[in-house]
């Protein structure tokens, strides 16, 4: 590990590495902005370092790493009916695509809302859900990412969250899944995918308690355990208005809770498989896919102008470590601390060889940062497009290598990083027996 600064906000990850094995996502609940996501990554990252550090000793927790999966709130009722919708589609062996069962749920939304002449409701609602979309699809791209670049991955979920959760996972191939864990907090859903099931859900949880009253059929899984005694019941008339529910409040206050957590993430993590390292783990990295046309290629601009290519894949600063010309990719640039200087480098895509118009993902990730970006690409353009490559985003790097780095990720076009995503294959299989 090199241990050159990286000025983020958070000082425990100030130092730029290259070798982390194990990515920890938070994924938030409803009504949370992302600042209020970050409060609980920041809580469950602080907490569960100190408890892995005494458990497994300094060297095992500098190769933990963690990130937010975000779900944009969209307001009480949208977020509310959101999960009613997503409740409604867990029966996700029966559907074709991940997003399917939302659809349909959105399509009697819609009814009601025409039913009752609400026109505003419609397209609220429409948005909300277009929205939730297109977090499910970021989150898939960040978990398929950490496994190009070898990390095992531990999904933490709260509430909510853990309707994403599920879906992204269910959405995995085999492999991915079998690096990639989920241990689930006051879960709403009806189960927990990955092989342990683990969850914990407070007795006196009221917002679940509330759900599970309202439901029919795939309840909730049921509770168990009690919160801990300074917390006082909602009912009995305290100060206490988090409903016994909250991540930060409730959860990681309680001891119970906090390790019961901590013993599912310890051994979810035990049973993940560490995956082979397709591509660099780096400070720096971007990561093409696409569809199912032959060949998009990915182009790096380095701070000096240097361009990196499958041409020439590699750079001062870094290089192309995965190229791929037989559809979806991915296709993976990396920087590593050890040469990275200030400056921006520019992302752009190509679409070399096809024949009908594709869409290519990327996923950039500077320091802490992670980003997606969809590019359409309506028709091949052959080698005469490597020199004019379309520039999705570039990365700003500021600082230096003695005085710490600071990253940002910029959007070129406002229209590339799109609401929409593409349809998700679901697999409809079931699991084979391992
Ligand atoms: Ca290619």
């Amino acid at each position: 590990m090199l241990n050159v600064a990286v000025a983020q906000q958070d000082d425990e990850d100030r130092e730029c590495t290259d070798d982390k094995e194990i990515t920890i996502f938070y994924v938030n609940g409803v009504l949370n902005t992302r600042s209020q996501a970050l409060i609980s990554l920041a809580e469950l990252k602080s907490r569960y370092k100190a408890h892995y550090k005494r458990r497994y000793g300094e060297d095992e927790v500098d190769k933990l790493q963690f990130r937010l999966a975000y779900n944009h709130t969209s307001g009480v009722v949208d977020d509310i009916e959101r999960v009613f919708a997503f409740h409604d589609s867990q029966q996700s062996q029966t559907i074709r695509h991940l997003d399917a069962g939302v659809w349909r749920s959105l399509r009697e939304v819609v009814n009601y809302g025409q039913s009752e002449g609400i026109t505003k409701l419609r397209e609220q609602q429409f948005n909300a859900l277009n929205q939730a979309l297109s977090d499910l699809s970021t989150h898939l791209n960040f978990y398929q990412k950490e496994y190009t670049e070898g990390r095992k991955v531990l999904i933490v979920a709260h509430s909510e969250g853990n309707f994403f959760a599920n879906f992204a996972h269910e959405a995995l191939d085999g492999l991915i899944q079998d690096s990639t864990k989920i241990v689930a907090v006051a879960t709403p859903a009806a189960v927990v995918h990955g092989n342990l099931g683990a969850y914990t859900t407070f007795r006196q949880d009221q917002v679940i308690n509330y759900f599970r009253e309202l439901l029919v059929v795939d309840r909730p899984l049921p509770a168990n355990l009690d919160i801990c005694g300074e917390r006082t019941d909602f009912l009995g008339g305290t100060t206490f208005a988090t409903l016994g529910h909250g991540f930060v409040e409730d959860y990681m206050f309680c001891d119970g809770s906090r390790n019961q957590i901590f013993r599912d993430m310890d051994n979810s993590l035990a049973v993940a498989n560490q995956p082979p390292e397709l591509a660099r783990d780096s400070i720096i990295t971007v990561t093409l896919t696409w569809g199912d046309q032959p060949d998009v290629d990915l182009h790096v601009y380095e701070p000096s102008g240097w361009h990196v290519f499958y041409a020439n894949p590699v750079g001062p600063l870094g290089g192309l470590d995965v190229d791929d010309t037989d559809k979806r990719g991915p296709e993976h640039y990396y920087a590593s601390c050890q040469t990275l200087q200030p400056g921006t480098f520019r992302v752009g895509v190509n679409y070399f060889h096809g024949f009908e118009p594709e869409q290519a993902t990327l996923i950039v990730q500077a320091g802490q940062l992670i980003r997606r970006f969809v590019v359409d690409l309506p028709s091949a353009r052959g080698s005469g497009g490597d020199t004019t490559p379309i520039i999705a985003c570039n990365i700003i790097v500021e600082g230096s290598q003695e005085d710490g780095f600071k990253f940002s990720i910029e959007a070129v076009e406002e229209t590339l990083e799109r609401r929409l995503p593409a349809p998700v294959e679901v697999r409809t299989q079931p699991k084979s027996t391992r």
